[in-house]
């Protein structure tokens, strides 16, 4: 067992599997540490085919952090979404681009926070002049994170600093963008083999909105259609994860990665709440939002806003 863990949220994401991988092959080869990445949940279907394009082995799987290990944070710093143990280890170094999410430590430590697109671009900027020295494939890892949490540069969190890292790691691993993307949105997309529960949980954060509890999960997709094709079932998962998980309710947001738009339903009882967030109405219970694809930049403001 390695001396340092490097990991970030769960559910994972592509940015969080991915940074970490770079981030601990660097601690390790450049800077000679005991490093290596860990996941703490299941891997989606875009992060498979992002490891499986540039041959890298999936990190272990761990349900939590040993007691005395040293921790390198990176894609959150929010205590519900860490697996056990992390809050209590040594947490070494945090590299970030959310907003501060409450976490404490005992000691000091590195902090790197930028409010990117990605917290890849975050990594890359860290390695500085070191990352002459990555290869391929770990070059590939940090591109596809990048394309990843911005939509392939469509998402309003895109900043330039997102633009440059990408353009220079596409060309590093000698892979085109656009091809990439395609490649990951399209295994994204395919939910063909999932139940609802399993989608909606794919990619979903809480929030505490005027003192209730939210869930909102998010479904990027190329294919709205491969979800609303199945409403019923998934308005029965959305009002079942509710009650089980003791929230006020439930927001899902297919959001339309090709078209930069968004269609909204949720749990019976929140629908005022989020036409008042958003100025629009639900019809048949859907609301359409164009332009809205980002849960960090323009869903939670706009909810704090209505609250
Ligand atoms: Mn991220």
């Amino acid at each position: 067992m390695s001396d340092i863990k490097v990991l970030g949220h769960t559910p994972a994401d592509t940015d969080t599997v991915c940074s970490p991988i770079v981030y601990a092959w660097y601690l390790k080869n450049v800077k000679g540490q005991d490093a290596e990445a860990v996941i703490g949940s299941e891997l989606n279907k875009e992060t498979k085919v992002a490891l499986e394009e540039f041959g890298v082995a999936v990190p272990e799987q761990v349900s939590q952090v040993e007691a005395g290990s040293k921790v390198v944070l990176i894609d959150t710093t929010n205590p519900k979404e860490l697996i056990s143990g992390v809050t209590e280890a040594e947490i070494i170094e945090v590299l970030d681009h959310h907003k501060l999410g409450g976490l404490a430590t005992d000691k000091p430590l590195n902090v790197t926070i930028r409010p990117y697109g990605c917290v890849a671009t975050v990594v890359y900027e860290r390695m500085g002049a070191d990352t002459a020295e990555l290869p391929k494939e770990m070059a590939g890892l940090l591109a596809a994170a990048i394309i990843s949490d911005t939509l392939n540069l469509t998402s309003p969190t895109t900043t330039e600093v997102d633009k440059e890292a990408l353009a220079k790691l596409t060309d590093l691993a000698g892979v085109k963008a656009d091809e990439l993307a395609e490649k990951m949105f399209t295994a994204k997309s395919d939910i063909s083999d999932m139940t609802a529960e399993q989608v909606l949980g794919m990619d979903c954060k809480d929030f505490d909105f005027g003192g209730s509890n939210y869930r909102i999960s998010s479904i990027e997709t190329t294919n709205p259609q491969f979800t609303l094709d199945r409403i019923e079932e998934f308005r029965k998962s959305a009002e079942e994860i509710k009650v089980a998980s003791s929230l006020v309710g439930v927001f899902v947001f297919v959001v339309d990665i090709l078209k930069s738009e968004a269609t909204l339903f949720c749990t019976a009882g929140s629908e005022e709440l989020a036409q008042k967030a958003f100025k629009a109405e639900f019809v048949n219970g859907l609301m359409h939002l164009p332009g809205v694809v980002s849960r960090k930049k323009q869903i939670v403001p706009a909810f704090e806003d209505a609250v």
